[in-house]
């Protein structure tokens, strides 16, 4: 009776401790604001707050900024990370999948289908995949848009379907549940609001905290750096990639990156059906050298933290094997199927002689644009190509808006490719609004010819500029 009040006494004193060390929303934003940093149970209570509706709209938006101009340390970005996926539901696999839950991460690309072919060469390999992708903002395009442009493809699948589909298929591309990580969907919208989005221990929060709530085994980051980049240089995308690392891992994933140039688009095709049709070319054995190399080393990376390959070469090796003797297509089809699309229509886009615009929306107007000069194609600019399609309809500017998935183009000359004056270049697909004088311009700038004594080292080939693993 005596010890059961000694502790009775214990746990109200500590209760009171506690509340008493807990500071209050201003002060947080104070202590913030002044340079020092937070400590686990701050953060806990900046979540906490945000979940429970207890704190102010202003007083979000203040910590965000304070946070965007002081920074935040690795071990505030870990807290962070951790208290934003404990906000919701964290997903659980059965014990016979330990080891193999894996998925990548890309901070966004023109041109980027790495997901629609990585996914399934996974899974052909014994990995369990739930890609949870986004949609396209801005210049950088969404595997969700892509993929819709198949009819009938479903991405919404709840927590239960995703389990379902992987223990069928092995992979898997949804949409983010409702139930996963609700901080980040209010932390995001308030980023936007509030200029605070290029923030790297925001970013890292957002990016790993969706990872951590998959229950990944592995995790592998596509890094980009270049002109049609989230950050232009290397050192900034070093930067991320090293608080993205040692979050992942601070969550349990074996989180490994990769750093790549996103300067051209990746492979030839950027709009949604177009790099469609790519990825599946791709998976049928004809893929462009670019995207191959992206989807090998990322595979590559995720065999070797799997345990699967020994090393880098031996897990390229692996992915590449799935990707040529067709086993990568199967899972493609059988994932199209569980997701939705007409058992037909599946086999039909995976058949050796498709018609893919028999199935996918062409758009309704298409135009050659020729080059100016004779000589080598030094570069094409990813950004430029993607800003004049974004304004054609292929994307967005804000969430929600619809998107046109017959607009794109397609390159009809690799990097290096020696090019006459007059020869077709870009085949730009498009419907309503048509291109205007001034877009037709600017794109044709974007192709970069030089005469052979003028070329410089082209940059198809050293596309992965650095693999950081985590051991
Ligand atoms: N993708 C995310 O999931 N979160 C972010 O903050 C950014 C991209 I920027």
């Amino acid at each position: 009776m005596y010890t059961a009040y000694i502790m009775y006494v214990y746990v109200r004193m500590y209760g009171l401790f506690q509340q008493a060390a807990m500071l209050s929303i201003p002060d947080l934003i104070k202590k913030k604001r002044d340079g020092s940093r937070l400590s686990n149970e701050d953060i806990k209570a900046l979540i906490g707050a945000l979940m429970s509706g207890s704190i102010q709209d202003s007083q979000t938006g203040a910590m965000l900024m304070a946070i965007w101009q002081k920074g935040m340390d690795g071990a505030e970005t870990e807290a962070l990370t951790r208290e934003m996926m404990l906000s919701g539901e964290v997903m659980s696999w059965p014990e016979e999948w330990a080891g193999l839950v894996v998925d990548k991460h890309s901070t966004g690309g023109v041109g980027d289908k790495v997901s629609l072919v990585l996914a399934p060469a996974l899974a052909a390999c014994g990995l369990k995949v739930p890609m949870i992708s986004g949609r396209g903002l801005a210049h950088t395009g969404g595997t969700l848009d892509k993929l819709e442009s198949i009819p009938g493809f479903n991405i919404h699948q709840s927590v239960q379907q995703v389990r379902a589909i992987l223990s069928a298929v092995g992979c898997c591309i949804v949409g983010q549940t409702q139930t996963l990580v609700p901080a980040d969907r209010v932390l995001y919208a308030m980023r936007d609001a509030t200029s605070t989005v290029d923030s790297l221990p925001l970013i890292t929060g957002s990016i790993i905290s969706k990872k951590g709530a998959e229950s990944l085994s592995a995790l592998v980051l596509d890094v980009k750096f270049g002109r049609a980049a989230l950050f232009k240089d290397l050192d900034g995308a070093k930067q991320l990639a090293s608080l993205l690392v040692r979050a992942g891992n601070g969550q349990g994933m074996r989180t490994a990156a990769v750093l790549s140039r996103m300067d051209a688009p990746i492979g030839r095709c950027v709009g949604n059906s177009l790099e469609v049709m790519e990825s599946l070319n791709t998976l049928k054995g004809h893929g462009p050298e670019d995207l191959m190399e992206l989807v090998t080393t990322l595979g590559g990376v995720l065999l070797v933290m799997t345990g699967l390959a020994s090393d880098q070469s031996q897990g390229r090796e692996k992915i590449s094997r799935a990707v040529i003797g067709g086993e990568a297509l199967l899972k493609f089809q059988t994932m199209m199927e569980a997701q939705g699309v007409a058992k037909e229509m599946a086999r039909a886009l995976c058949s050796a002689h498709t018609d893919y615009f028999s199935i996918l929306r062409k758009a309704e107007h298409g135009v050659e644009l020729t080059s100016g000069e004779d000589g080598v194609v030094e570069d094409v600019d990813g950004l430029l190509l993607a800003q004049v399609l974004h304004q054609l309809g292929a994307g967005r500017t804000k969430a929600g808006q619809p998107v046109n998935h017959s607009v794109g183009a397609e390159l009809l000359l690799p990097l290096g490719q020696t090019v006459k004056k007059g020869a077709p270049w870009l085949r730009l697909h498009y419907e309503d609004p048509p291109p205007s004088p001034d877009q037709i311009c600017r794109l044709q700038s974007a192709l970069v010819v030089r005469s052979p004594a003028q070329r410089r080292q082209h940059q198809r080939g050293n596309l992965v500029k650095e693999v950081m693993l985590p051991f």
